[in-house]
């Protein structure tokens, strides 16, 4: 298959005026009726020809303007549809189209599918094509009118109800919305419902659709969903603008969930909750999703992407939306570290390897693999960082801009950036090269004093990335303070605008210890990157000691966080690189803080987390070693025994202080105090002692300490809570999945592979359904040690299970082939076993456009 460019977009040669669906909805042979009203489009670019997308669909009949069309009239290919411009009967007309299509044989689960018997969709992004013949792209939007027939009592569609009857329900879409918006749904369901009364008055259903059975688990889906809607009318100023907003929670479905015009449809792992069945970091996500899925009414759905190529333009955004409502509902120190952490793990690790690509990408086989951390979390990393360059206030000022003048478009990074420009009057050619140059920057600094003038020079370089060699500097917004060394802030908070290759400041240091009201110091620590102002690497020659200041003193919190982070990581990249370090020093210093009860319960479980082994493998890999997956799983092991038996006494104050009683209550608070417990369980467990783990398996009440407890149990080499808990759950897919997950996670290491192909065997792994697929093969290559097993035979197990996915479901195997991103970090046999892996996927007959486009770019 050949790449799509950007820069080959050419407008559509026609528009849609409305469209008219008619669903005869049977699992085998389901009917779809179109008719779709075309008029040309005056800026269409050429010949004028109708192309309709249509692929894996049976054509029944066709006509135009009430004409049969035959088969002369038109070109069929697997592709689609094609009448040529003679055959159209001038620049308006009306094209009917009957198809028929199989849901029940959709295992791919994209277009119309089923699962557990109810019907639904998943169209973003080319999924609608496999429903009827149209012109498939977002810049194509139209109001839809739907009539489900279909014998199961409950029948929804996008927009407003119109009208229903025994067996059918009709729906009304006023709002013209691209074809990836499209949904519908059919099933035996419940709801949960509520109302929402809009600022303006508009009064709002609302129901959350589930399973028979699941109802009493929705509740906290919908209170993050009003409070989603409050929050974009206070913070936004957007309202909401039908009369229903439905949520369909799906067992079968390939990603979090999709933002379809008033009728989202979400994987049940990110609706239902309940506290026996849900952790609090399920909850959190929840809250998250149900926000994000909100927001892309206004962007995504309201104002649209041009092409694919714009997909940031509501990802990034959407992601950086829901970012600042979760912050404003929980702790937003805590929520940024979250943030950062998930953008090192995934997106860093993505950047640096083969797989990286702009956060506008140019071109693309499969759009379906552009779904990245590069294009959400960097793209939503890029909102922030706009946002600190123009201030929060001319930021309000564009967003509002930005829906006054695009509402009801399809846009681009162009459009987006020029609101920024005419609101702001600032040029922005520099900040748009986040766009279009992949890799992580990375910035270096140095600093001085010299005959009493404090001097900061920073650096930058963009490393080269595939297909891009030579990258022009960034702008990079380095919020930064300076600390003198006994903890004192003695320069303001501070933005420095990084727009060259290097930029220097300096200050008279007399006035600013006068300023700061301290003596002159003989030295000061610079506190670089503050709230991670930019995606970057940051080097500075920071002493462990100066590290401990930071963390001790640093008056924001996330660079607080950020030093006793380092501090760890230095201590395990010492301890494999067997060089000196004063661990003993980090592990009181790391006590002091998380003992500090001034600060939150949250924060200090955070500063007790170990960076993950994949993150040792990259901090190995960056001094110019290779990581050994094994040995790094020891000594990350070996140093959470260390910590548990060196803050013994304290972990089991902050284990006893820190419960927050028998009610259960996801928010913040009682969370953040649960997370300190449990992170003092885990590092008292590693020392060997599983007392407390087994007590609390035996009495926990709700599923984040059961869960916590079963980790360390399982850590710990005990298999029987993993049958209990099997015995208690076995019924709950949700909870499930958690149990096979776990058994691989955290079993030790040498035990994690043959547990995973155990797992394979067990009667309820049912690798089509992607939740379980993912929580069995996806939990072993996220397993370093296992994974990269010097045998190979981690690799071939993933390899083998992907070859088998990829032939039902092309999406979510090819999502899951990024676990072989990182295989130039490692030594030359591993790399020879993983090239095998690489190259016998590749040469699998019938392999999918999704997983060939995958293994090509990761075998680079
Ligand atoms: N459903 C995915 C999301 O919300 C794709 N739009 O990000
Ligand atoms: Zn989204």
């Amino acid at each position: 298959p050949q790449p799509i460019h950007l820069v080959d977009y050419r407008p559509p040669s026609h528009l849609v005026e409305d469209v008219h669906l008619t669903f005869r909805l049977s699992p085998k042979g389901t009917r779809v009726i179109a008719k779709i009203r075309f008029r040309a489009n005056p800026e269409g670019l050429d010949e004028g020809n109708l192309r309709l997308d249509g692929e894996n669909l049976r054509l029944i009949s066709l006509s135009l303007n009430g004409h049969p069309l035959t088969a002369l009239d038109y070109l069929l290919t697997p592709q689609g549809l094609t009448i040529p411009a003679e055959r159209l009967p001038g620049p308006a007309f009306t094209l009917c189209s009957e198809v028929e299509i199989d849901p029940e044989a959709n295992t791919a689960l994209e277009g119309l599918y089923t699962s557990n018997g109810m019907f639904c969709t998943q169209c973003e992004a080319e999924g609608f094509r496999k429903i009827t013949f149209y012109p498939d792209r977002p810049d194509v939007m139209a109001p839809f009118t739907v009539r489900i027939e279909s014998d199961l009592p409950v029948l929804l569609s996008n927009g407003n109800p119109l009208a229903s009857g025994e067996g059918w329900a009709e729906w009304h879409d006023p709002w013209p919305k691209p074809a990836y918006l499209f949904a519908l749904v059919a099933g035996d369901l419940v709801a949960q419902s509520d109302r929402f009364t809009t600022a303006s008055g508009r009064d709002v259903a609302l129901n959350i659709w589930v399973r028979p059975g699941d109802e009493d688990r929705c509740d906290y889906a919908m209170d993050a969903l009003k409070r989603s809607m409050a929050w974009d009318e206070q913070v936004y100023g957007r309202e909401y603008d039908l009369d229903i907003f439905n949520i369909v929670a799906v067992d079968d479905f390939n990603m979090g969930a999709m933002e379809n015009k008033g009728l989202n449809i979400f994987n049940s792992k990110y609706v239902l909750a309940s506290p026996e069945t849900a952790t609090d970091r399920d909850y959190d996500w929840i809250e998250g999703i149900v926000a994000h899925e909100y927001f892309h009414n206004w962007t995504g759905n309201r104002i649209t992407c041009r092409d694919w190529f714009q997909l940031c333009l509501k990802e990034g955004l959407t992601v950086f939306r829901d970012q600042q409502f979760s912050a404003d509902m929980r702790s937003a120190p805590v929520k940024r570290i979250e943030d950062v952490l998930q953008l090192r793990a995934r997106q860093f690790r993505e950047d640096g390897g083969p797989l990286a690509h702009p956060v506008r990408p140019e071109s693309y086989v499969e759009i379906n693999n552009f779904y990245t951390a590069t294009v959400y979390e960097k793209g939503a990393e890029l909102i922030r960082m706009l946002r600190e360059l123009v201030g929060p206030d001319a930021y309000a000022a564009a967003l509002d801009e930005y829906f006054a003048r695009h509402d009801g478009q399809a846009c681009t990074i162009e459009d987006w950036l020029q609101v920024f420009e005419d609101v702001t009057q600032r040029d922005l050619s520099q900040f748009k090269r986040w766009y279009t140059q992949a890799g992580t920057p990375r910035v270096s600094a140095e600093w001085h004093i010299a005959d009493g003038t404090l001097s900061l020079t920073l650096r930058q370089e963009v490393p080269a990335t595939p297909g891009q060699p030579l990258k022009e500097p960034a702008l990079i917004p380095v919020r930064l303070g300076m600390l003198t060394p006994e903890g004192a802030e003695i320069l303001p908070d501070m933005v420095i605008e990084l727009d060259s290759p290097e930029v220097s400041r300096s200050w008279d240091l007399a006035d600013l210890a006068q300023a700061a009201g301290v003596s002159v110091p003989q030295r000061v620590i610079p506190s670089l990157l503050r709230g991670f102002s930019a995606p970057v690497v940051l080097d500075a020659a920071l002493t462990p000691e100066d590290r401990a200041v930071l963390l001790a003193h640093d008056g924001d919190p996330f660079n607080r966080w950020e030093a006793g982070r380092r501090l760890l990581r230095e201590a395990l990249v010492a301890d494999l690189a067997q060089t000196r370090f004063d661990t003993a020093g980090v592990i009181e210093a790391l006590g002091h803080a998380a003992g500090d009860t001034h600060l939150d319960p949250a924060f200090r479980a955070l500063v007790l987390s170990l960076p993950s082994e994949d993150d040792i493998a990259q901090a190995i890999c960056d001094i110019g070693l290779v990581p050994d997956p094994v040995a790094i799983a020891d000594a990350h092991r070996a140093l959470s025994a260390r910590m548990g038996a060196a803050l013994g006494p304290l972990l089991q104050r902050l284990y006893a202080e820190n419960d927050p009683g028998p009610a259960y209550s996801p928010a913040a608070e009682d969370a953040g105090k649960r997370a300190l417990r449990n992170t003092a369980l885990r590092l008292l467990s590693l020392t060997g002692d599983l007392t407390l783990a087994r007590a609390q398996f035996e009495n926990a009440r709700n599923m984040t300490d059961q869960v916590a407890a079963l980790s360390c149990l399982i850590a710990g080499g005990e298999t029987e809570a993993a049958a209990r808990f099997e015995a208690q759950w076995q019924g709950d897919r949700l909870v499930m999945d958690k149990w096979f997950m776990l058994q691989i996670a955290q079993a030790p290491r040498d035990m994690a592979l043959d547990r995973a192909k155990a797992l394979t065997e067990h009667p309820l792994f049912d690798w089509k359904n992607p939740n379980r697929f993912r929580s069995v093969i996806g939990a072993l290559g996220q397993t370093p040690a296992a994974f990269h097993d010097p045998s190979g035979a981690g690799y071939r197990f993933v390899a083998d299970w992907l070859i088998r996915l990829d032939g039902l479901n092309p999406q979510t195997a090819a999502r899951m082939s990024t676990l072989f991103e990182t295989w130039r970090r490692y030594d030359a046999d591993r790399q020879e076993l993983i090239r095998a892996e690489l190259e016998r996927i590749a040469a699998t007959e019938g392999l999918s456009r999704d997983m060939s486009e995958m293994v090509a770019r990761i075998s680079g």
